[in-house]
């Protein structure tokens, strides 16, 4: 007999984007907490996926239509996910990089800022150095957030350090920077202020850095 959990995870390994909410909506009922769904359905589920693709059983268009299943799943578990009545703790502008498409993970990162009381601009993905700059010269943005799962794009995460040093903006905002290739020494490598591993650790590392 499968596990509530297994059952999600099978939703995404399967694109069975039809019945992911009905297994979360069981999962809820049985009283399973909307994190251990997220972290042990629907993320080990994508991780999954990453693997059956490094290894040559799934092709771009099975990640994509796991990615949809898991995004439908993931839209029906945020009210779950998010406290309510928490005030305004800043305002952050999240972006994936220039040159990289992925963005479940910056949208989960996204939503529990939000949840946690920050108010979130959402730049998209394949965002360049430009806009980021621009969004800063706008108003009053606290953070920004650049989201990277491509090492090959990486070093757009410099660069666009880099643009906001030459707009003289640098020392305006502070930048933090996840994804799943990065690490603390490449934050401090390209001079962020701090790099986060998932996206709770993302919302503690944005309350201190405005702290
Ligand atoms: Co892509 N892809 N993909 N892909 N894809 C990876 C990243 C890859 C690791 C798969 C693999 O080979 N195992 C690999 C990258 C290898 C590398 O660079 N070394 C890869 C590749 C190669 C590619 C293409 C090049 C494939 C091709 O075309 N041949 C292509 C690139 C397109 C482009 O971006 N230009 C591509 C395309 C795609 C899809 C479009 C099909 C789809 C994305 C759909 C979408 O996002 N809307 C896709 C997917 C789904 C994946 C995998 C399977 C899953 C990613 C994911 O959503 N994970 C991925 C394999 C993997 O990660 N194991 C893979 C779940 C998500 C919740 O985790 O994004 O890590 P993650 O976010 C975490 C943390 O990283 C962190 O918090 C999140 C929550 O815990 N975090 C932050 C993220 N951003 C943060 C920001 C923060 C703080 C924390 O502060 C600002």
């Amino acid at each position: 007999m499968e596990t509530a959990i297994q059952q999600i995870r099978n939703c995404i390994l399967n694109f069975d984007r039809a019945s992911i909410n009905d297994k979360v909506q069981e999962a809820l009922n049985a009283g399973l907490e909307p994190e251990s769904i997220l972290n042990e359905g629907m993320i080990a589920a994508m991780a999954e996926v990453g693997r059956l693709f490094e290894e040559g059983e799934f092709f771009v268009p099975e990640m994509l239509v796991a990615a949809r299943t898991m995004q439908t799943g993931l839209a029906f578990l945020k009210p779950h996910l998010m406290q309510a009545g928490v005030k305004s703790a800043g305002k952050v502008a999240l972006g994936t990089i220039k040159g990289d498409l992925h963005d479940i993970g910056k949208n989960l990162v996204g939503m529990i800022l939000e949840g946690a009381g920050f108010e979130v601009i959402d730049l998209g993905v394949d965002v360049p150095p430009e806009k980021f700059v621009e969004v800063v010269q706008a108003g009053d943005v606290k953070i920004i957030g650049l989201s990277a799962l491509l090492t090959t794009t990486m070093p757009n995460m410099k660069s666009t350090i880099n643009a906001l040093k030459e707009a003289g903006l640098r020392d305006n905002v502070k930048v933090m920077l996840g994804g799943a290739p990065l690490t603390d020494a490449y934050a401090a490598e390209v001079e962020a202020d701090g790099y986060a591993p998932d996206a709770s650790r993302a919302v503690k590392l944005a309350k201190s850095l405005l702290a």
